[in-house]
């Protein structure tokens, strides 16, 4: 980089913090709070949680039904297109492994969309979906999340920007080919790759 001639060096500690932040990132401690519109109000009683599209047979989970699957912690870090990127908090949940048991994809199956309260989407390859790390989060650092981070539950890919993690998740709907969700809509990236600097589409 050229600028770094001008830059004090970096300490053991930071260059570790540094070398973990994607290009024209920074860190925040506290975690924001970032969405298009209200914060849904969610009633567990008539929630639901379906998986359609490109499969041999759609599955509908309840509530109840959703909380009885396998549960998992991860550690990691998400990184927000706004810039600002988190580190080292524990997520936990459900794989994205265990749910995908659940279904049997069609021939043909190359993306998912994940469909959000309010008709928020956001497009994903199956590549990218099926990330060993990637979860449908409910908890973070032990806590459940809070209403306005996706309660009660959200989608969790953190090497991607953190808009494709799509809070107040309702289902996933497996596709042939790919399809721009909410913010892919208004221009941003089809995949998001933070290390890529993936932000706009016209890049
Ligand atoms: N349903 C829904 N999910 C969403 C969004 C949204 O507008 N609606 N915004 C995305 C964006 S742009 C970001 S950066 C993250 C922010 O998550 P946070 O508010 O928990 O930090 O949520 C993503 N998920
Ligand atoms: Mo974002």
């Amino acid at each position: 980089m050229a600028f770094n001639f001008f830059r004090r060096k970096l300490n053991e500690r930071e260059q570790a913090v540094a070398d973990r932040l994607p290009p024209g990132q920074y860190l925040t401690e506290k975690w924001p709070v970032l969405h298009y519109g209200n914060v849904p109000r969610v009633d567990l009683a008539t929630w639901s949680f379906t998986l359609d599209g490109l499969v041999k047979k759609p599955v509908q989970l309840t509530y109840e039904e959703f909380k009885k699957l396998p549960r998992r912690t991860v550690k990691a870090d998400v990184h927000c297109v706004t810039r600002w990127s988190l580190l080292d908090s524990e997520w936990e949940g459900v794989a994205v492994a265990e749910v995908m048991k659940l279904v049997e994809l069609g021939p043909g199956a190359t993306h998912v969309m994940a469909h959000a309260e309010h008709g928020f989407s956001s497009n994903l390859s199956l590549d990218d979906f099926l990330r060993d790390e990637n979860m449908l989060v409910d908890v973070r650092n032990g806590e459940p999340i809070a209403p306005e981070h996706g309660w009660p539950l959200r989608l969790f890919v953190p090497h991607l920007y953190f808009w494709k993690s799509a809070k107040w998740l309702r289902g996933l709907e497996f596709m042939h080919g790919d399809r721009p969700g909410f913010w892919e809509q208004y221009g941003y990236h089809m995949r998001g790759d933070p290390w890529r600097e993936e932000r706009n589409g016209w890049q």
